[in-house]
């Protein structure tokens, strides 16, 4: 049986953006969900109740949050095409840069 894919997210989000480009370079059919950040859907307060942000993957009903967590999810999940370096230490410089974008951006 075929993966069932949703990312829930809004476009503009560079969150978001993350997830889909991740998404795009693995060629992981998906859905796109579109949320109402102003009035916020159930499945997104369900798959998010810490943060109730988005992007939400849902994989096969299980929801991952956080686009680095997402990120690092699909790379154990999809071998293929792997987005992170398997060198320890370019692994970490990867993960360095990506959190000080979060920083930056946040
Ligand atoms: N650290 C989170 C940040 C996600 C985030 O800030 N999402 C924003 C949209 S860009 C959001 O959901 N905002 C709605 C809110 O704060 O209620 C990630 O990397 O996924």
């Amino acid at each position: 049986m075929a993966d069932e894919v949703k990312l829930y997210g809004v476009d503009g989000s560079p969150f978001v953006c993350r997830a889909k480009i991740a998404l795009n370079i693995k060629k992981i059919d998906y859905e796109f969900v579109v949320e109402d950040l102003g009035n916020k859907s159930a499945d997104l307060l369900k798959y998010n109740p810490v943060h109730k942000k988005i992007p939400v993957l849902v994989h096969n009903g299980k929801p991952i949050s956080e686009s680095l967590v997402i990120i690092e999810y699909m790379d154990d999940a999809w071998k293929a095409v792997p987005l992170l370096p398997k060198d320890p230490y370019e692994k970490s410089q990867a993960r360095f840069w990506a959190k000080f974008i979060d920083d930056k951006v946040t």
